[in-house]
């Protein structure tokens, strides 16, 4: 079974492109499978090293959107693809908006060793 760790990566983690066409999202959406059963409304992407994300877990420590403690923002701004669904698009069409952007990412850790499983959210 994928751990949620191995999860975070599908969902997540692009570290080698540095994107991208304006149908990155609706290939990468499909690629990573989040466009089964419905269309995942939005997800971001990371395009830095898998080692500098997992760094993450031990910078700023910020509180998560649901209130959990263990969430924690990244010292240094990163490149990511912003994916959100058009509107209008209606599943198993799942039509996304890219936006490439560079913002200091929030993710939330779990586990030993401490990794992410869990994007809160760019600021
Ligand atoms: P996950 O918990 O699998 O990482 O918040 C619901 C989902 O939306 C969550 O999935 C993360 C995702 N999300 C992004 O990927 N980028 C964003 O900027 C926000 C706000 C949410």
């Amino acid at each position: 079974k994928e751990s949620r760790d191995e999860k975070f990566q599908r969902q997540h983690m692009d570290p080698n492109t540095s994107p991208v066409t304006s149908s990155y999202c609706n290939e990468m959406m499909k690629r990573r499978s989040m466009t089964v059963g419905r269309c995942k409304p939005v997800n971001t992407f990371i395009h830095e090293p898998l080692p500098d994300v997992q760094a993450v877990c031990f910078q700023g420590n910020v509180p998560c959107k649901n209130g959990q403690p263990n969430c924690y923002q990244s010292s240094s701004k990163m490149r990511i693809t912003d994916c959100r669904l058009k509107k209008g698009s209606k599943y198993p069409k799942c039509d996304y908006q890219t936006q490439q952007l560079q913002k200091s990412i929030i993710v939330a850790c779990e586990g030993n060793p401490y990794v992410p499983v869990h994007f809160d959210g760019s600021v």
